[in-house]
């Protein structure tokens, strides 16, 4: 294998939507590191097309998807020294940094003539501060990729414009000697990550190569992580898989994020002939499901694109019901399958167009902000969503930890959508999301004592914030009054 990849399943990440590279700096030392999340996924933040068709739409967050260049002088989360000392301030903490890394395609039609975020120029299929001219670029014969082609043209999706973005000829050396410049010259900035975007629109041929010469992590003999962003929705019904990928890095599994989204919504399936249920999770990651090997996949139960994509309905996030997001985030850490990553959004509203920009209050402000008085699903409608610093939901990146390689044991259902399980002895969950209590005498599988309920309150001083569970004879009385509601208990909380 090309790069050590595979991340250990105790291990958690967030994607800090559109934050600044300063406050990213600052969220790794204060709150990532002491909770003990292994890495940031980071904004694209190479120079990017800054103006679009009207003034409204200049400030779209989807800008950072049209590169201008290679340069990382100036993007929308800051400039090159910022960017800089927030990649030592995360190393410091003990948080590394993933970097989403755009290297299918430069910016839409070059940009249309207009400014880069460097106040610099580009023109379609030109792009002097690389430099890339045409002979650089596909030219496929149709302006972009046809919604056909997914189904029965794997070239042209390779080598087509997605939604018109000048699409980088990735077989040709120059193409690949500027990437590999590219990253390696992250790397040797402490970056240890990287999100390949749009990895299912270039050759795995093609990204193998690239990957293959990207340089440990500075002063390490140790490879870079690396994750392919592959949507890969409808097995069987794709002219590009996911698993053309695996052998290369780690690959997103979207199926992952449909799949517990049509229970924890309650959709129906045609294929059970009934609604999803929370109780058909019980086998979820084993073969009979058609995902990635976990030890492959990076998952999630939302990402930036599918809460404001024709998949919004079927995914869940922090628009949906009180408390649900919450519940789906949870269940995702306590599981074994996969590489979890949360998503940390921003608030937007969903009737509204879908290039809202980001926020305009800090990440620090007292309104609107990661410290403005609110819990699970807010139900605000302006600034940061902050998932991550919810306080259950940083407390399970130790849970994940403590249970690390650790199989899913005792399971329990109502048949319907209350459910609990343990992790082997080391940890046990309980999630209500009926309208009734679940109340119910269950067996853990951990060892008998005193339990901090991290999903209620911080483990500290060998003492807990929250709700105390007693573990007798290996069992639990749960009392879960409320809908959407959950408690979690493991060994590195015990008091
Ligand atoms: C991705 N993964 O494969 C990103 O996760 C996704 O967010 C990116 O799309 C996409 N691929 C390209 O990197 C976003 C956004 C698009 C937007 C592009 C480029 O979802 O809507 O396209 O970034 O900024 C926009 C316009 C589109 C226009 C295009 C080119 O929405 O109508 O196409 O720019 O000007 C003519
Ligand atoms: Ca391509």
């Amino acid at each position: 294998s090309l790069t050590a990849n595979a991340q250990s399943n105790g291990d958690t990440f967030v994607h800090l939507f559109e934050w600044n590279w300063t406050d990213i700096g600052r969220e790794c030392t204060e709150f990532l590191g002491p909770k003990g999340f292994k890495a940031v996924q980071v904004p694209p933040p190479q120079e990017h097309r800054a103006k679009d068709y009207g003034a409204l739409d200049e400030d779209a967050w989807w800008v950072r998807y049209q590169p201008m260049s290679y340069s990382i002088g100036n993007s929308r989360s800051g400039t090159e020294q910022q960017f800089r000392d927030m990649v030592s301030e995360c190393n410091q903490a003990g948080v590394d940094i993933y970097v989403d890394a755009v290297i299918n395609h430069m910016a839409g039609d070059g940009g249309d003539g207009t400014v880069s975020s460097m106040g610099r120029y580009a023109s379609q299929n030109n792009y002097p501060d690389v430099p890339y001219s045409a002979a650089d670029f596909h030219n496929c014969g149709k302006p972009e990729i046809d919604g056909s082609d997914y189904q029965n043209n794997a070239a042209n999706v390779r080598n087509c414009d997605l939604v018109r973005l000048d699409d980088l000829k990735t077989e040709s050396e120059n193409v690949r000697s500027k990437i590999i410049g590219f990253l390696n010259g992250l790397t040797a900035m402490g970056v240890k990550g990287y999100r390949i975007d749009a990895a299912k629109h270039m050759a795995p041929a093609d990204i193998q190569n690239i990957v293959s010469r990207l340089n440990p992590i500075a002063g390490t003999n140790t490879p870079v992580y690396v994750f392919q962003e592959v949507i890969d929705k409808s097995p069987g019904q794709e002219a590009i898989t996911a698993s053309e990928y695996t052998s290369i890095a780690d690959v997103t599994e979207f199926q992952w994020a449909d799949n517990i989204g049509r229970k924890f919504q309650g959709l129906f399936e045609p294929s059970f002939g009934q609604n999803g249920k929370l109780a058909d999770l019980e086998t979820i990651g084993s073969p009979a499901w058609g995902m990635l090997p976990s030890d492959k996949a990076v998952i999630f139960v939302s990402n930036h694109d599918d809460q404001r994509g024709d998949g919004r309905f079927a995914i869940v996030d922090y628009n949906d019901e009180f408390g649900l997001n919450f519940i789906a985030e949870a269940y995702q850490m306590a599981q074994p399958y996969g590489y979890p990553k949360i998503m940390s959004s921003y608030y937007f509203n969903a009737n509204e167009d879908r290039s809202v920009s980001r926020p305009t209050v800090p990440t620090n402000s007292p309104t609107g902000g990661c410290e403005a008085p609110y819990g699970p699903n807010r139900g605000g409608s302006e600034g940061w969503v902050c998932e991550h610093r919810w306080t259950g939901l940083a407390n399970m990146v130790a849970f994940r930890k403590t249970a690390e390689n650790q199989a899913l044991t005792n399971w329990w259902s109502n048949g319907a959508n209350q459910i609990a399980f343990g992790r082997n002895g080391a940890g046990f969950i309980a999630i209500n999301h009926e309208s009734y209590p679940l109340v119910q005498q269950l067996q853990t599988g951990m060892a008998d004592g005193q339990y901090c309920d991290i999903l209620s309150g911080d483990f500290v001083n060998n003492s807990c914030t929250g709700d105390i569970i007693t573990v007798s004879s290996g069992q639990v009385s749960v009392n879960l009054p409320n809908r959407n509601s959950a408690m979690a208990i493991h060994t590195g909380a015990k008091i």
